[in-house]
């Protein structure tokens, strides 16, 4: 029996970065996962009749709100919902199914690399058609339909069992329970010489691949293990965990330091690898040597063409604004285009549904392709196993060639985080004055060329988005990037990019932190982001 029950408005449901992402105890409240879930639905036309997939990361709530968003989608007219099993999809695999069974769209619930737990954080994201997330004309109409909502419809049914395959029936709409990996696999082994991988493995090729208690566990063991015959004990922390064992799944150099430790040790493997919460994130560690997820990006775009599915080379190369440039020069040398879009996977959809790039990445450790709309962390892995098969060198000796080709982009991350919100966006609003008049001044040797507040014209469907980051560059290519983090959940998040390109072979190999020192410290006093944000140091540095 279909249900509409009154509701008020909550006033904090706007999507951030990716989806609404709060504190578990504000998703608890009465009616809020309801009021956002009906506002999703509210602001989409045409689904009556078809198929919805719902899927998470395992996390603390993920079970609770996949009831409820069950029960709204089957009263709202949805025909057809698809669930991985126990609830657990990857984000990258609710695309990967959102695309193969043509549904109308997909719910993702997480908070992808935020930690979880009662206390932690959860996450509801809205993808759409094409397996992306959904673009900014939606999460406004979504968040404009929150201010306003007064009632919802829900079916009235028992829970529907979500640990066992097969269909049922939830009011009209029928309900099946599928494998979380079986048609992500697939789509891996069109993509990927698993032959040639696993050839590698077997003669002793050895790799760790830290799935941090969170989503890529299974899918981890299935392809890395079972179809590619790592060795047992290569997949670590493989079972998803709805606190994900405390940890904060968030593969960086802070919070996978074990893994990095490994890679510097006599007994490191050829390969360590990770993924986040849910599983579009990957970091990448070579023995004795990290790989920065920029110079990452960079390396896939430059060598995709040794793995079957870009055999006949890539269309473009798309990258966020504060990613660095290395990505640029690969685009030049293969002749295609390089787009420069906001943060934000949602950015990249169009481009890649209009056919202008195959390939796109992120600083924030995200790379994917035009296989699936989000990022994707072990499809990355899987692109680095096959052209480390293919071209048989280690990972420190392929980053040194490209560093040889293409020059190093020295990069670097300062975030400064959970920091009083006001002070961080007054912050930001005092340097954005500061702009025009930072434009030719110097600081020692280095001259500001140009100061700008990044803007973006998305040349597929000509919308526009202003104040993308604050942006300071100098005369030698340098960079400093200014930006609050939009996927934060207590204060705000200030995040510091720091880039410099270094050409010369001689200075290639020098610590990151040091060959960024003069930058660093002018990206503290240009912003004065002690006195704005009581802060001498940031809290992560990546
Ligand atoms: C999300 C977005 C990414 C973005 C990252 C960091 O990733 O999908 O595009 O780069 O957040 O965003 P921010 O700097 O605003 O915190 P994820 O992995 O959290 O879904």
């Amino acid at each position: 029996m279909i249900k509409e029950i009154a509701t008020t408005p909550y006033a904090d449901q706007r999507p951030g970065t990716s989806g609404l992402r709060k504190k578990v105890p504000v998703f608890q409240q009465r009616h809020y996962v309801e009021n956002f879930v009906q506002s999703i639905f509210d602001s989409l036309d045409g689904f009556a009749g078809q198929t919805l997939v719902v899927g998470g990361d395992g996390r603390y709530y993920n079970r609770e709100a996949i009831q409820t968003i069950l029960k709204i989608a089957s009263a709202n007219g949805f025909g057809r919902a698809v669930v991985g099993k126990g609830g657990i999809l990857s984000t990258p695999a609710v695309s990967a199914l959102i695309r193969s069974l043509k549904a109308f769209g997909g719910v993702v619930l997480s908070a992808s690399h935020n930690p979880g737990g009662p206390d932690g954080d959860f996450g509801v994201k809205y993808n759409v058609a094409n397996g992306g997330p959904a673009p900014e004309k939606v999460t406004e109409a979504i968040y404009q339909r929150t201010k306003t909502i007064t009632s919802f419809k829900i079916v009235e049914a028992a829970d529907v069992d979500i640990d066992t395959f097969g269909a049922t029936q939830l009011g009209d709409m029928r309900v099946e329970i599928v494998d979380s990996v079986e048609n992500y696999a697939a789509l891996m082994q069109t993509l990927f010489d698993f032959d040639r991988i696993r050839d590698a493995f077997r003669s002793g090729f050895a790799m760790r691949f830290d799935a941090m208690s969170a989503v890529t566990g299974p899918y981890a063991h299935a392809i890395l293990e079972g179809m590619l015959g790592a060795a047992p004990g290569s997949v670590l922390n493989g079972a998803p965990l709805p606190d994900f064992g405390g940890h904060h799944p968030d593969p960086n150099l802070v919070h996978a330091k074990h893994l990095y430790d490994l890679a510097m040790s006599p007994a490191a493997p050829d390969l360590c690898a990770a993924s986040d919460g849910d599983g579009d994130r990957n970091l990448i560690i070579g023995r004795g040597r990290f790989v920065t997820p920029s110079d990452s990006l960079a390396i896939l775009a430059a060598n995709a063409h040794l793995a079957p599915g870009y055999r006949s080379g890539i269309a473009g190369v798309a990258r966020s604004m504060p990613t660095s440039g290395a990505a640029d020069r690969v685009a030049e040398k293969l002749g295609v285009a390089l787009y420069e879009t906001p943060t934000g996977w949602k950015f990249f959809g169009n481009l890649l549904d209009a056919g202008l790039v195959t390939i796109c990445g992120e600083e924030s450790a995200g790379t994917g392709s035009n296989h699936v709309r989000e990022k994707d962390g072990l499809w990355a892995v899987l692109l680095w196993l096959d052209i480390l098969a293919a071209r048989k060198q280690s990972v420190d000796a392929i980053v040194r060639d490209h560093w040889a080709t293409y020059g190093r982009n020295y990069y670097s991350r300062h975030d400064y985080e959970e920091v009083d919100s006001d002070g961080a966006h007054a912050l930001i609003k005092t340097l954005r004055d500061r702009l025009p008049a930072l434009k030719g001044r110097s600081f020692g040797a280095l001259h500001v060329k140009e100061a700008d507040d990044f803007a973006y014209h998305d040349p597929v469907d000509g919308s526009d988005s202003l104040n993308q980051g604050l942006r300071v560059m100098f005369e030698d290519g340098a960079r400093i990037v200014y930006r609050l983090s939009g996927t934060g959940t207590a204060g705000a998040t200030l995040r510091v990019y720091i880039e410099r390109y270094e050409a010369d072979p001689a200075k290639q190999f020098g610590e990151t932190q040091q060959a960024l020192a003069d930058l660093i410290a002018l990206s503290r006093e240009i912003a004065e982001i002690e006195r704005f944000t009581k802060r001498r140091a940031p809290s992560v540095i990546t």
